[in-house]
């Protein structure tokens, strides 16, 4: 028989490409120097699209693919997929929950600690001789016993409230309702009552259309000059230039992002904003994750070629 023809969006690590190349008829998009002729040519004999969360697949990368049954997203984020162009066709979407949430919690917590202590200023510090020059590096904040908001609870942002309970700190969270939690922590309706009684706001919400710039300058206001802001989730979830507006006038004490609007490329005002920590969008960046992920991946489609029910569906 032969094998599925799967469009992929983008590029995956060897250990991925292997297996996929065995048990699909792969094409690949990203390595296509004119799109829209290859996707006229390939577009018409796909069935899956394989794809990243970062790049999705947009209604028309979807429409170009007519027999197409399922996507499959390496990522637990499925915003940049068009949900609705592929619902109204029937064709079913998975995405990779669960096996990069601790790596994603993880990053957040890392992030937080190293914002609060300037911890990549204080390298440079120490590396530069600055040290030796000038004294001991500048005085930081705290981190222990301090107040931190999820805004998102969801998986990743409740396994990153763990973890910061271990910092004995004061667990508040924001989301569309309240969630069956340990003790103690607290459910606040509102992200700008949330900003306003916390240290740290840390990001964790799934990105749709009603999360957009949900971070906005009221809650960053509420944050207030010694609040410090925490993005792992999606960069449209924070209104980016009000969150350099904020920077540069000293309304706000820090930020940590891993999400941009347009990354790779950034906003060059990030390049000279005071007190802001620039991730690469790796929070499930580690061997054992990704690993896990492209396994899942895999796995999903050959599910449904199969027959058989998808593992992690969200369509
Ligand atoms: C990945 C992500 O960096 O899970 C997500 O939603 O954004 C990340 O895990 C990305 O999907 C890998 O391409």
């Amino acid at each position: 028989m032969s094998k599925p023809h799967i469009l992929q969006v983008g590029p995956y690590p060897e250990w991925d490409q292997v297996p996929l190349d065995a048990a699909f008829q792969m094409h690949r998009y990203f390595e296509a120097p004119d799109k829209a002729a290859f996707l006229a040519e390939v577009g018409p004999k796909v069935r899956g699209i394989a794809t990243r969360g970062e790049l999705g697949a947009n209604a028309a990368l979807i429409a170009a693919c007519p027999q197409l049954e399922v996507i499959s997203v390496y990522g637990v984020g499925y915003d940049a997929v068009d949900i609705g162009a592929a619902r109204a066709r029937g064709i079913r979407v998975t995405n990779t929950p669960d096996v990069l949430t601790d790596d994603c919690a993880d990053l957040a917590v890392a992030m937080l600690l190293a914002l609060s202590r300037g911890v990549v200023g204080a390298e440079a510090w120490a590396r530069t001789g600055a040290w030796a020059e000038k004294g001991g590096y500048p005085l930081q904040r705290k981190v222990t016993g301090k107040r931190v908001g999820i805004l998102g609870l969801g998986r990743i942002g409740a396994a990153i409230a763990r973890r910061l309970q271990g910092f004995d700190m004061t667990i508040s969270y924001a989301g569309r309702a309240p969630k069956d939690t340990p003790p103690g922590w607290t459910y606040v309706a509102d992200p700008v009552t949330l900003a306003a009684q916390v240290d740290y706001l840390v990001v964790a919400l799934s990105a749709t259309p009603e999360t957009r710039h949900i971070v906005n300058a009221a809650v960053l206001a509420a944050l207030g000059p010694k609040g410090m802001l925490i993005n792992i989730s999606r960069a449209p979830n924070v209104d980016e230039a009000a969150l350099l507006d904020a920077l540069e006038a000293g309304k706000l004490a820090g930020a940590a992002l891993d999400v941009f609007e347009g990354e790779p490329r950034l906003n060059p005002r990030f390049l000279t904003a005071p007190n802001v920590l620039l991730q690469p969008h790796h929070a499930s960046g580690t061997y054992e994750t990704r690993q896990a992920m492209g396994k899942l991946v895999r796995d999903n489609l050959t599910a449904h070629f199969a027959g058989q029910p998808l593992l992690t569906p969200v369509a």
